[in-house]
């Protein structure tokens, strides 16, 4: 006999709705700019008082974002800021011992704890090739500085049309030979289309350092599924690898045509949240590819730091735009000070 306890557990077991599997951005939350209908010239003259000391033009760059999900920014970081932010990551190579920075290692060796604090690793790891300084952003008022540059955060501002908050950085030595993806697959925020990021440059990018590449126009591509919707996780059944290939074969049979990107230091790249990018190949191994990458979102989609869900977090505030102080390593928080003062 079939008892009550037993068709509540029937009706709970089929007709629970499965968890909303999303296989787009939500119309309904689109950065205006993604709008079809966005007016970007109303939108440049409402806010024209705003933008009368930037060195480009706000209104050219919209129209361009919008067509071609990025924007380059030429010469907005001065290179004495790049310097001393490079000055710090070989401080923090040199003398690893002292700090618990943390660091991203994709190589073999280290695929059972890719992330590790910086003290934890030897010096030849930390100053070779696969390696991501995470955060850096954290310990040096320079590197808040830069991630908070007033040409960059304006230009966010206006494509969210929202305040911008920095969520995370990532810091390269060496070019990242990263595959073809997407990075709203990979950094979510609570509106996974506010999302956007900055490519800056510490030295003139060299062709065979292994350069970033990008797909102009790719942000407009239907989306992939990874078996589990847009975002990889641990439920996915697709992996990186079928991201890269289906992205670079969707961009072939568009039309698209791979860029390498080529700046000068101080140059900034700015890439909307579904622009289709990797690393090139390092084509000849002494040479470096120092850059700084910066992920952004706006204050609606990113209330929390993504260390502590639970908590108000600490914020420093430049140029109109946040970055949360980081509440697991409190006693890393700007430990290199010479910014202040730049
Ligand atoms: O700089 C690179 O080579 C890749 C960086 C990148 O793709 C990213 O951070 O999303």
């Amino acid at each position: 006999m079939i008892s009550l306890y037993n068709i509540k557990a029937i009706i709970k077991r089929f007709f629970q709705p499965s968890p909303t599997v999303i296989r787009e951005f939500d119309l309904e939350t689109l950065p205006w700019i993604d709008q079809p209908n966005a007016d970007i010239d109303g939108f440049a003259r409402q806010f024209a008082s705003r933008y009368t000391d930037l060195p480009y033009d706000m209104a050219e760059k919209l129209h361009f974002w919008k067509e071609n999900g990025y924007v380059v920014l030429d010469k907005v970081i001065a290179p004495e800021w790049a310097d001393q932010l490079w000055r710090e990551t070989e401080e923090l190579i040199a003398n690893s011992e002292q700090y618990k920075v943390n660091i991203r290692v994709d190589l073999p060796d280290y695929q059972h704890a890719p992330v590790q604090e910086a003290r934890a690793l030897p010096k030849s790891v930390l100053g070779g090739k696969f390696i991501k300084f995470m955060d850096f952003h954290n310990a040096s008022i320079i590197g808040k500085k830069i991630m908070l540059h007033h040409s960059i955060v304006t230009f966010l501002e206006a494509v969210f049309g929202e305040r911008v908050v920095a969520m995370q950085s990532l810091l390269f030595k060496f070019g990242s030979q990263q595959a073809t993806h997407q990075d709203f697959a990979y950094v979510v925020s609570e509106i996974p289309s506010h999302l956007a990021a900055a490519w800056i440059a510490l030295e003139d990018v060299q062709i065979d350092a292994g350069p970033l590449y990008y797909y102009p126009g790719s942000h407009k591509l239907k989306k992939f599924d990874f078996g589990n919707g847009i975002f990889f996780n641990g439920n996915s059944t697709h992996n990186p690898n079928d991201f890269a290939r289906y992205l670079d074969e969707a961009c072939q049979k568009a039309g698209i045509e791979r860029k390498t990107l080529l700046i000068k230091k101080g140059d900034v790249l700015l890439w909307h949240a579904s622009l289709a990018h990797g690393g090139d190949p390092i084509r000849n191994a002494d040479m470096t590819r120092k850059s700084y990458v910066c992920h952004y979102s706006s204050v609606s989609a990113y209330k929390h730091h993504r260390h502590r869900a639970a908590d108000e977090p600490k914020r420093y505030s430049l140029n109109g735009a946040d970055v949360f102080l980081n509440p697991s390593l409190p006693d890393q928080e700007d430990i290199f000070r010479a910014g202040e003062t730049m």
